[in-house]
């Protein structure tokens, strides 16, 4: 069988959207040229002096690691080249950072971006990750607005992730169906390795910190202790497994089967990630494939965002476990 690359796939699916003109084939082009580059210095994080924090403190008050600047530095400067992109959001801006090139400013598209999530596991050698939004622009004959940025996640035109793992993996879907696809190293190319990539409608797996299990909600406490009890016919107790990094361990559920929460605690109302680059773009992924995303009482994709780096309550998953956890929850 011979190898399909990214490349290849992304013209061949042109066909998916009559209308277009090739615009975001070549964004999602540039998104693979900046996850390459991110990929290598990922792979040698531990040879140069590019690991360790950077002593700086994003917009969220987090430590931010040199990798989180550079990863970011290279989406934007990937996505501002590529001409496709008029304003990204990136977990590491405070604010939205406008593409000034000529070409760009007119662009129909705007992007989201975390470009280098569960930085925390960089320095021990752990699997992370980058994941991306695009939206096509309310009003492409004006500048972009806010607004481009606010509109809830299923008007989604495309989205994915990276996964810095044991292989790098480059997953998206444009809403025809997810695809999965593994860099080789030795050609420097994304290749098809996961096509048509469906989550299991049930599965064995829950992941969650339970070391904050005193400050979950009653029903994420009620949906655990239903996980680790004894019962032969569904298969529990379930495994508990949990990296810390967001991609990782939803592209592990997504394979296997299983739930990821990240709910709200009470010290943090609205959970801990965020709504724009973190959940709606893994939400529109894990339906596509089959599965199902919620805050707890109702679709991530639904939710009206009020600001850029608004957080929200995560449930996602293979469909029969995200819908008992909500069930507790009292939905
Ligand atoms: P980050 O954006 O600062 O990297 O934080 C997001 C990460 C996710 O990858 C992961 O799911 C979560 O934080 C883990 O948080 P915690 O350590 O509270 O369990
Ligand atoms: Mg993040």
């Amino acid at each position: 069988m011979s190898l399909k690359t990214l490349g290849q796939f992304i013209i061949e699916r042109q066909a998916d959207f009559p209308y277009a003109k090739g615009e975001l084939s070549r964004l999602l082009r540039d998104i693979g040229i900046a996850s390459k580059i991110v990929n290598r210095e990922v792979n040698k994080a531990g040879l140069v002096d590019i690991l360790g924090a950077q002593g700086t403190r994003n917009v969220h008050g987090e430590n931010v690691a040199k990798l989180d600047i550079y990863a970011n530095d290279q989406f934007i400067g990937a996505l501002g080249s590529g001409g496709e992109t008029s304003a990204i959001a990136s977990e590491e801006n405070d604010e939205i950072v406008p593409i000034t090139t000529k070409v760009s400013k007119q662009a129909k598209y705007v992007v989201c971006v975390d470009p280098l999530d569960g930085s925390s596991n960089i320095d021990v050698n752990v699997s992370i990750g980058s994941i991306f939004a695009i939206y096509r622009r309310l009003d492409s004959d004006k500048p972009y607005i806010e607004a481009d940025f606010l509109q809830p996640g299923t008007a989604q035109v495309a989205a994915g992730y990276v996964i810095y793992g044991s292989s790098t993996m480059l997953v998206y879907t444009t809403g025809h169906g997810v695809n999965g696809f593994t860099l080789d190293p030795s050609i420097g190319e994304f290749c098809l390795s996961h096509p048509d990539m469906k989550c299991p409608e049930t599965g064995s797996i829950y992941s969650i910190n339970e070391g904050n299990y005193s400050r979950f909600p009653d029903g994420v406490k009620k949906y655990i202790k239903h996980c680790q009890v004894d019962d032969d016919a569904t298969g529990r107790p379930y495994a508990s497994r949990y990296i810390g990094s967001l991609v990782a361990d939803f592209h592990r559920n997504l394979l296997k089967g299983g739930i990821f929460i990240y709910p709200s605690t009470a010290k943090s109302p609205n959970g801990k990630l965020r709504l724009l680059y973190e959940c709606n773009p893994l939400a529109f992924i894990i339906e596509q494939a089959g599965g199902k995303a919620s805050d707890g009482q109702q679709r991530i994709l639904d939710l009206v965002p009020t600001a850029l780096h608004q957080r929200t309550p995560f449930f996602i998953g293979s469909t029969e476990m995200v819908n008992h956890a909500e069930e507790l929850m009292g939905v």
